[in-house]
């Protein structure tokens, strides 16, 4: 009967957050684990170090961040320019980007949540998750075992803006 009582409350406990999920924290909206079915696949060929490129499939972090309700495209303007990206892996690692490097209107900087190596799943070091930033010329943003995803706001001022 303990053991019952005692998965009952681990299932409950971790009802938050599933376990492989990535989390998604915005400024002013409720935490959710993200769901990226909806967003179009993509594949970029890259390699890290030297290696010859190989190819990753996922989504593309903007889509991500669009669907999530980021302001991107004519919303990015004003205080949301310093909107950043803060991406934490479970080693507990982290990287950031600025949300308009990643905006096709700005910088356009292609970075992709991959879930799959040349069509396999990436493997229990590096998965569920991981990014690949192909135009980096060091690879240490493509970041492994994504766990969270975060939307920053980074303003310290109160300009308004003019434009
Ligand atoms: N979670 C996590 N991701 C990480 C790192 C890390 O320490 N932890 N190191 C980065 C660095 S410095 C590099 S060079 C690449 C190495 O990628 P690889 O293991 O696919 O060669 O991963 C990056 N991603
Ligand atoms: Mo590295």
């Amino acid at each position: 009967m303990k053991w019952i009582i005692g998965l009952v409350g681990l299932v409950v406990a971790g009802g938050a957050c599933a376990a492989d999920a990535v989390h998604y924290t915005a400024p002013g909206k409720a935490a959710v684990d993200l769901v990226t079915s909806a967003l179009p696949r993509v594949e970029v060929k890259a390699g890290a170090h030297g290696d010859a490129p190989s190819a990753w499939q996922g989504v593309n972090l903007i889509d991500v961040l669009r669907a999530q309700g980021a302001p991107v495209g004519t919303a990015l303007r004003g205080k949301a320019l310093t909107d950043f990206v803060r991406v934490t892996a479970a080693d507990g690692y982290q990287v950031v980007f600025s949300l308009a490097e990643l905006d096709p209107d700005f910088g356009g900087r292609k970075v992709v949540l991959v879930d799959k190596h040349e069509g396999k799943p990436l493997d229990a070091k590096d998965g569920p998750y991981r990014l690949v930033v192909p135009d980096d010329a060091r690879p240490a943003r493509w970041i492994h075992s994504v766990t969270a995803i975060e939307l920053v706001e980074a303003s310290t001022t109160e300009r308004q803006p003019k434009h």
